[in-house]
């Protein structure tokens, strides 16, 4: 069976009982911001190549209020570790630190335009943690979405520079060298479609994803595995290098190149004889070339409603990930085949999603055969020794203000 989604009003409730409980008043200014799914682009992102996301309907949920203390009070109820559930700040000394979850607040507190204003707030979250599905992004868009309310000129600036102050909190403040998909997604969401983002020049498409017949399955392999925090920045840095070495600005530019050309260019080239370029370089680029295509052409034949073709794209997707990119693991390709072991049955596709080692995996299948296909995959994948959680997801709306109960 699929898990049940928490429903927005129980959030909002339970952050508002917290929050008069830790602060003795009612909470008056309140924002959400969805997790995201990618349903393929991978490692695109930070090459200013396609993604295309969609919205979660799992939400975080900040509540409180302005103060003139000049310090910040920040509770959550949603922290994956031991540490502290609550802490304080001031606005005058915003500092990455401990409890962890709070460089997320932090971070965006600290990117603001003009001058803060402080603050008490409680968060709440239905975003799997650490589960690839973005849950710190849509705690950076939901305390920017908190904030802007309350801090005079965090409102006036473009949406664009909004989701780029995020996605710098991620950054400096959590230390992650993310590209802009996860905060661009969180705040641009949109009921009902997926966003096909050119993360060159910024800007999305929304295309529609209403058919009733087809569903997305979010499947958390509920593993991760302590690669995540090392490898992404090292994939990075090889794109970078690549780049580089076959002189444009930035792998977007190497996708009309020959692969074969591409690949000599860099197996020949002064930085590789100088040892400057890892052997898996040219795999690394030629998953990003492939990917930075493949999303382009799987979101036309999405338009098209032709998701047997998108299906194909996203299993080579998952194949490429897995094998040039390396970022997949064992759990996740188990889930992936025991997904397409269904094919007959209407699964389409299915693929990881997100940074990779470990978190979900996304499925595109008939809505008809949803029930079946989660008791395959639960079965084999219990039969492994590990236990997966389901979640049927509609595409969601991205961040907004929430009318709280006076
Ligand atoms: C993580 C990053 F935060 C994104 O920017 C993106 O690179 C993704 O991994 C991989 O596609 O979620």
């Amino acid at each position: 069976m699929a898990s049940q989604i928490r429903p927005l009003g129980e959030l909002i409730d339970e952050a508002t009982t917290a929050f008069e409980k830790r602060f003795g008043s009612k909470p008056t200014i309140g924002a959400r911001a969805p997790g995201r799914v990618n349903l393929i682009g991978e490692h695109t992102d930070y090459n200013d190549g396609f993604v295309f996301p969609m919205a979660l309907p799992m939400v975080t949920v900040i509540v409180g209020n302005p103060t003139t203390s000049g310090v910040c009070r920040v509770e959550t109820l949603s922290v994956s570790t031991d540490e502290p559930w609550y802490t304080e700040f001031s606005v005058d000394d915003i500092k990455p630190g401990k409890p962890k979850w709070c460089n997320y607040v932090k971070g965006v507190a600290a990117q603001m335009p003009g001058k803060l204003t402080s603050f008490d707030a409680v968060i709440v979250s239905s975003v799997p943690l650490g589960g690839g599905v973005s849950s710190s992004a849509s705690v950076e868009v939901a305390t920017y979405t908190f904030l802007e309310q309350i801090c005079a000129e965090g409102a006036d600036i473009p949406l664009i520079e909004k989701i780029l102050k995020c996605q710098k909190a991620e950054h400096v403040f959590a230390g992650m060298p993310c590209g802009i998909m996860d905060q661009f997604i969180s705040m641009m969401g949109k009921e009902g479609h997926a966003l096909l983002i050119d993360c060159r020049s910024q800007i999305g498409r929304l295309v529609p994803m209403s058919n009733p017949d087809v569903v997305v399955l979010v499947t958390n392999s509920n593993v991760k595995h302590e690669l995540t925090g090392s490898e992404y920045p090292t994939r990075r840095k090889q794109c970078e290098t690549a780049a580089k070495v076959l002189g444009v600005t930035s792998l977007r530019d190497a996708t009309e190149l020959d692969l074969e050309a591409t690949r000599e260019r860099i197996e020949e080239s002064e930085q590789a004889k100088k040892g400057e370029v890892d052997k898996e370089t040219f795999c690394r680029v030629r998953h990003v070339i492939t990917e930075i295509k493949r999303t382009d052409q799987a979101s036309a034949a999405l338009e098209m409603g032709d998701y047997e073709r998108f299906g194909d794209y996203m299993v080579a997707s998952h194949n490429s990930l897995r094998d040039d990119y390396e970022v997949s693991c064992k759990e996740l390709d188990q889930l992936v085949e025991f997904a397409l072991e269904m094919k007959d049955e209407g699964v389409y596709g299915s693929r990881m999603t997100g940074g990779g080692f470990g978190g979900c995996t996304v499925t595109l299948l008939k809505a008809s055969a949803v029930d079946k296909v989660i008791k395959h995959m639960d079965t084999k994948y219990t039969a492994s020794g590990r236990k997966a959680t389901f979640f049927v997801c509609p595409p969601s709306d991205g961040a907004s203000y929430l009318d709280l109960p006076a």
